[in-house]
């Protein structure tokens, strides 16, 4: 019985990984992401949380939410709902301001991501980087689904930024990432983007400040149910904050 300590694995015990899912009209896709991340993460044996932040869908995923939240319990299901559509910056700020683990990941809701979310801790482990950032443009990574119009967008941004910006990472504007806390309060608090614009920054800010960058390559499957967000709004504020970025770093 005294012997019940040592038997853990030292190295897993004290990481624990809080999975922030921001939703807006994601009631199809949460059960299935929530149950994807409960196996894995149940599975493996890993200490993890995953924390739901939904801004007032009019679809009812707070609902549905709420069920999961009965089903799996509170310590591994964590609700920070806000009232209305605020972007998704400020939904990862306001979710990892609750967030107890030591490590944050984030992703989309809507199962874009589901396959590879196995392999970015690993690679963070590998090599103790700060971040970890899946790229759809490196390796075997790629985007299915997506039609010309959106992948010419994506590639865009892309390439804008490598040009105004030279970040020093594949893929900008990807939504598959791993940060060590710390490390994304710290890129948080010089953070002024809030829209899609966000992820950017964020790569952006990490170079400056010397952090290290880890990638894994990941293939992106369009959403099958409900859609996108993505509007020329998003497009034209992306743009304005681009440029905004390069005139003040
Ligand atoms: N909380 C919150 N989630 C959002 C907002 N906009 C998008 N999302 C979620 O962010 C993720 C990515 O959005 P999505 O529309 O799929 O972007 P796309 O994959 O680039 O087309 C999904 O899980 C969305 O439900 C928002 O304003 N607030
Ligand atoms: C990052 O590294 C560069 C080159 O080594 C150095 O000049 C710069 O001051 C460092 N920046 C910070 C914020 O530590
Ligand atoms: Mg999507």
């Amino acid at each position: 019985m005294a012997s019940r300590k040592s038997s853990q694995p030292k190295r897993e015990s004290r990481d624990k990984y809080s999975v922030l899912l921001p939703t807006y009209n994601e009631r199809e896709n949460l059960p299935l992401i929530v149950w994807l991340l409960l196996k894995y993460f149940g599975e493996g044996g890993y200490d993890y949380e995953i924390i739901i932040i939904d801004d007032g869908s009019p679809d009812g995923t707070l609902e549905v939410a709420e069920q999961l939240q009965k089903i799996y319990g509170k310590d591994k299901i964590v609700l920070r709902p806000r009232e209305k559509k605020l972007g998704l910056g400020t939904a990862y700020i306001h979710g990892m301001k609750h967030a107890t683990g030591n490590f944050i990941i984030i992703m989309d809701a809507d199962l874009s991501h589901h396959v590879i979310s196995y392999f970015i801790h690993r690679k963070q482990k590998e090599g103790g980087y700060d971040l970890v950032s899946g790229t759809r443009y490196q390796g075997n990574g790629g985007v299915y689904g997506w039609d010309l119009r959106r992948k010419l967008i994506s590639r865009g941004a892309n390439f804008l930024t490598q040009v105004l910006l030279r970040p020093g990472a594949s893929d900008l504007t990807g939504s598959f990432r791993l940060y060590k806390k710390n490390v994304l309060e710290s890129l948080v608090e010089r953070c002024v983007s809030k829209g899609y614009v966000f992820q950017m920054e964020m790569i952006v800010r990490a170079r400056q400040l010397n952090y290290t960058i880890g990638e894994v390559p990941i293939s992106f499957v369009d959403r099958v149910y409900g859609e996108s967000k993505l509007g020329g709004n998003e497009i034209v504020s992306f743009v304005r904050g681009l440029l905004t970025l390069f005139a003040t770093t």
